[in-house]
């Protein structure tokens, strides 16, 4: 697993992104179901890509799948964990303790270390995400 990291979030922000590379090595397809993070209301695994020339992104009600012997990539434009109802924003160079459950792997606590906040583009659309 590579370090995760998330992005600074805007004063009055309520949602972050994380992200991380997360490589199964067992013989077995495994899941990444849930996550959870004290710092965050609810953590919800979420899905970024282009349809018709927009960026769109939706939940994974099913989790992210990780086949057996391969690297899942998390990251910008991608899927991401989804940080919702964050009551302090993320500061840069903070670490966001969270919790990741799998289907197999079990429950794996992580931290996400706080990098620059997004730019133009990428996940900049996620603003309007939360309310
Ligand atoms: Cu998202």
């Amino acid at each position: 697993m590579s370090q995760p990291y998330a992005r600074a979030m805007l004063p009055g922000a309520k949602v972050g992104g994380g992200y991380l590379t997360i490589t199964n090595e067992a013989a077995t397809n495994d899941r990444l179901v849930s996550a959870t993070a004290s710092r965050a209301g609810s953590v919800q695994l979420h899905e970024m890509k282009f349809d018709n020339g927009v960026m769109v992104m939706r939940e994974l009600e099913g989790g992210i799948t990780l086949p057996a012997g391969t690297t899942v990539e998390l990251k910008p434009g991608g899927y991401h964990v989804m940080f919702m109802d964050v009551q302090q924003p993320f500061k840069e160079g903070e670490d966001i303790r969270a919790t990741l459950t799998f289907e197999r792997a079990g429950s794996i606590e992580v931290d996400f270390t706080v990098g620059p906040p997004a730019g133009n583009g990428g996940h900049g659309k996620h603003e309007g995400h939360g309310k």
